[in-house]
Formats: structure tokens, C-alpha cells, sequence
């Protein structure tokens, strides 16, 4: 009943890309929603900090994230983990594709955003927050408050989904 109500009420509204690009809201963009951000906090002197998130994609196309970018650090990259003769590093990756209706899980070990040159501090101690960009190919941006926390979250289902 209530997925009928849904069909019906996309259906009334107008087709019009350009509109539903400038509806931003929170955390999502078009057919694209990041949840769960988070970030570890580190010893003050650490010179990187990592963000994590998942993403999931909704819609019927693939879309692909291009860049990030945070006012807390001078620079931000995307990093993977891979095994190499033996041992596991990070590496930089230039974008990370979102499948259609699927999700990416950025973790310890797994994907993950590097911040580099870190600018402001404050905002990386256990219960605060600060702020990310991350831009995606055709969706467009999604900014997103990452709160900076002492242990990692329960990771959550990405085989659910919240509607
Ligand atoms: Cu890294």
C-alpha cells in the first residue's frame, strides 16, 4: 500500500533533472545517500585522519565519486587497502564507482578517505564532527558532518534498505 502511494506521488511529480539536482538535502543527492559517516579519533599528533562511510545507490545507474574535500585538511584523497607480496598497504584511488542499486563500504582495511594537511584539530576529538564534500560524476555533491568517535560503530546491513 504504502510503495503504491510512493509510485503514485513520483509519478505526479514534474520529470525535470535539472530541479531534482538542486534538491540537496542532508545526506543525499538524486538516487544517492551516504550513512553511517564516521571517523576515528587519533593521537593529536597524527599527521593523516581517515573518514569512513557507506555509500548506497538507489537508482538504476551507476554514478561514480571523483573527489572529497574537507576545510579540516588541505587535501583529501581516496585510498584502498590491497595485499602486496604478502603484506597489506594503502594505496590512492582517483574515483570509486557506485554500481546501480548497490553500495560501497568505506571502512578500516577496505576504502576509506585520507585527509592530509590537517588544518583544524579541534574538530577531530571524540564527539565532535566536521564537515566532507564528496562529489560524484552525475549525482552531483553530498555534504555530510562526520562525527569523530573513540571505537568504530556496529557496521550496518548495506543489504537494507531504509524505506
Ligand atoms: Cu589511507
Amino acid at each position: 500500500m504504502l510503495k503504491t502511494t510512493l509510485v503514485l506521488l513520483a509519478l505526479l511529480l514534474p520529470a525535470c533533472p535539472a530541479l531534482a539536482l538542486a534538491q540537496i538535502t542532508g545526506n543525499r543527492v538524486g538516487d544517492l545517500e551516504v550513512v553511517q559517516p564516521w571517523s576515528m579519533e587519533l593521537p593529536p599528533n597524527a599527521p593523516t585522519v581517515a573518514a569512513y562511510f557507506v555509500i548506497r545507490n538507489n537508482g538504476k545507474t551507476a554514478d561514480t565519486l571523483t573527489g572529497v574535500e574537507s576545510p579540516v585538511a588541505g587535501s583529501a584523497q581516496f585510498h584502498e587497502h590491497i595485499s602486496q607480496d604478502g603484506l597489506m598497504k594503502m594505496q590512492q584511488v582517483q574515483s570509486v564507482e557506485i554500481p546501480a542499486g548497490g553500495s560501497v563500504v568505506f571502512a578500516p582495511m577496505a576504502y576509506h578517505v585520507m585527509l592530509l594537511d590537517l588544518k583544524d584539530k579541534s574538530k577531530l576529538v571524540d564527539g565532535q564532527a566536521f564537515p566532507l564534500t564528496l562529489h560524484f560524476e552525475t549525482s552531483g555533491d553530498i555534504n555530510v558532518d562526520v562525527p569523530v568517535l573513540k571505537q568504530a560503530p556496529e557496521p550496518i546491513d548495506t543489504t537494507q534498505h531504509n524505506h
